[in-house]
């Protein structure tokens, strides 16, 4: 390898090389680096190969042979059009608002690569599946409001499952798509976690995000509580150039005169709270998909008189009644709509981009786009998504129980295997009717991460205990609740409308006193300073935004820095290879830098030997390259 460097030098080419030229040119001795990084992924697939991918243990089907994804047609000679991005970029944030409010035609923004994948396959989405199509869409959809890329649950899933670093995703697909708006969803005081966090860490968190691309940042509280969303708002307007998106996350049914707890005076004030905290443009988070058609033909002109904001629809497709929603929606003036690329949209996903558009065809708000390529972006994520085959949720079908359980999209697919876990999951049935009674329970609040996944977890145990609503209360005193219901009742995530009910805080919480007050100021402030020194001590190498990840998420970062010292970058390797491994005889190309790859095939595997030990064969770009790891079996 020295040698080939020396060799392959331009100023060994070009006969400059001097006595001096070795200790001139040090990039000469890198190669150990390039070495090990090669090794690293030999160790990660034999890993996989032997033990196989943790992740996807015991929904492995070896007869399932997942298809190649084709790639979208696009010249990438062309640099990409000037999109919303440069709009943003011209106008500044107050006047963007001004000028989309204002806008005739509707506005779509893409979710495929957030809440599209949360909902229908776990989060487990890989970035290198979306950076082979990424620059693609910047040069053939240029018309598109924004990309939703970014926040929810990707934050976590990447570094928790995929091993992946989440700011190397953004930045990467920034670079891909500079262009169109990249948009996150953040959990207002939660920031991407489930717990409040110290307002400083979130106000980096946001300054960060907005540095390494983010332009709108949608924002919402899971109980609807401003104080969740204020500080928020006001980090994104004073630490970003982007657009701060205050959020309502609706719930229940403004016509239904049984439920008045969430009415249309209720969206309404809550909208002008946003307006006045500073938000520059107002989001209907419907978050289970309930908001019915007749509903949004009242909500949105309501809004619309009510605020001076644009106003942006987010909905789930549960039901499989949400593109009647859209047209209502379409037709009493609301003016983005988020959709997802066919192959990854309905279901508890978003309605399907490519048929609203024809929905609208030939209709005074219809925008433009050419069909033949959404089409094949859909086929490619069609057929992507046949690697992901693990984390299908099972939903078959729309469904109208959607409105009895209100299961947001993004934690269906979830729900599932949580149930797996505790042997639950041919009770299924009944976990989604307690997740109706574990909301009344907790006095029917919204919702969505993390007030939904506290419903979760007392639905489950109340499935796992046989407890009926009822024995809740009255046994409560003797039940030992999961630690989320008890942080939930406690004040933790913030507080509902109403407050919380009397009973269920007492039976939940016992002796201990909740309180009323914003969580975040129960919180000591991060020592920045401090906090980076130490550090840089502890993870060589690091960067800023490691800090910021392992703030948010300490066990979970530790683990995946670890995963990366002995595996390197593992998000480099292709998705079947990475899920499954190699068959012997198969081969992988994997790119480990730009421009720069190499070629694994796996050989054979040997027998398992007195230690526990096998014998993993392969070639790395041809050379014989053994590996000796150890079967978990
Ligand atoms: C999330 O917070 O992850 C959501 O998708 C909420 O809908
Ligand atoms: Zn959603």
């Amino acid at each position: 390898q020295f040698l080939q460097n020396i060799v392959r030098s331009p100023e060994f080419q070009a006969g400059h090389a001097t006595v001096d030229f070795i200790k001139d040119n040090p990039d000469l001795l890198k190669f150990k680096t390039r070495l090990d990084r090669a090794t690293r992924f030999l160790h990660y697939i034999g890993e996989v190969v032997v033990n196989g991918n943790p992740d996807v243990a015991g929904r492995v089907d070896e007869r399932r042979q997942p298809r190649k994804a084709p790639l979208p047609q696009a010249d990438l000679s062309q640099a990409p059009a000037p999109g919303t991005r440069q709009k943003l970029q011209e106008l500044g944030p107050e006047k963007f608002g001004e000028w989309l409010r204002a806008e005739p035609l509707i506005h779509y923004t893409d979710t495929t690569l957030r809440d599209a994948h949360q909902s229908l396959l776990a989060t487990r989405m890989r970035t290198i599946d979306m950076l082979r199509v990424a620059g693609r869409y910047a040069r053939q959809h240029p018309q598109t409001f924004s990309l939703e890329v970014w926040g929810g649950a990707t934050f976590d899933v990447a570094l928790r499952f995929l091993h992946e670093d989440p700011w190397a995703r953004l930045t990467r697909l920034r670079e891909a798509v500079p262009n169109i708006l990249l948009q996150m969803l953040i959990r207002g005081a939660n920031g991407v976690g489930y717990k409040a966090y110290p307002d400083n860490l979130t106000e980096r968190f946001v300054a960060e995000a907005g540095a390494k691309g983010i332009d709108v940042f949608r924002i919402f509280d899971s109980l609807n509580w401003m104080k969740g969303m204020e500080a928020c708002i006001q980090f994104v307007r004073k630490q970003t150039t982007g657009l701060a998106e205050g959020s309502i996350c609706y719930t229940g049914d403004i016509l239904d005169p049984s439920r008045p707890k969430y009415n249309l005076q209720y969206y309404l004030t809550l909208a002008k709270q946003l307006e006045d905290a500073g938000a520059h443009i107002l989001c209907i988070k419907d978050m289970a998909g309930l908001l019915k058609p007749y509903a949004a033909q009242e909500l949105i002109p309501a809004l619309r008189d009510t605020v001076k904001l644009p106003i942006h629809l987010h909905t789930h497709d549960t039901s499989s009644l949400q593109a009647a929603t859209y047209l209502k929606a379409v037709e009493a003036g609301v003016n983005v709509v988020d959709v997802a690329l066919g192959g990854l949209s309905g279901l508890t996903s978003q309605p399907n981009f490519n048929s609203a558009v024809e929905m609208l065809r030939h209709s005074p708000r219809h925008r433009e786009f050419n069909q033949q390529s959404l089409n094949e972006f859909s086929d490619y994520w069609e057929a992507l998504r046949e690697q992901y085959y693990p984390f299908e949720s099972g939903l078959l079908a729309g469904t109208a129980e959607v409105y009895e359980h209100e299961i947001p999209g993004g934690q269906y697919s979830n729900l599932r295997p949580q149930a797996a876990a505790l042997g639950l999951l041919d009770r299924f049935e009944e976990v989604k009717h307690r997740f109706h009674d574990a909301n009344q329970l907790l006095g029917d609040i919204p919702k969505v991460t993390p007030s939904s996944k506290v419903v979760g977890d007392l639905a489950l145990f109340m499935v796992s205990n046989k407890l009926s609503p009822e024995e809740v209360v009255s046994r409560g005193e003797s039940l030992s609740f999961p630690e989320s219901v008890r942080e939930l009742l406690r004040g933790d995530i913030g507080q509902p409308l109403g407050g919380w009910p009397a009973e269920v805080q007492k039976a939940v919480l016992k002796e201990e006193k909740p309180f009323t007050d914003r969580p975040n100021e129960h919180l000591a402030p991060i020592d920045f300073e401090k906090e980076w020194a130490a550090f840089q001590e502890s993870h060589p190498g690091a960067q800023f935004t490691d800090l910021l990840s392992s703030l948010l998420y300490p066990k979970v970062f530790e683990e995946y820095w670890k995963f990366r010292l002995n595996y390197g970058d593992v998000s480099r390797i292709q998705t079947p290879v990475f899920f499954f491994g190699l068959k012997e005889g198969e081969e992988t190309i994997i790119e480990i830098a730009r421009g720069k790859s190499i070629i694994i095939r796996l050989q054979s595997i040997g027998p398992v030997n007195e230690e526990g030990m096998r014998t993993v064969f392969f070639t790395l770009n041809g050379q014989t390259r053994n590996l000796e790891v150890r079967d978990q079996h």
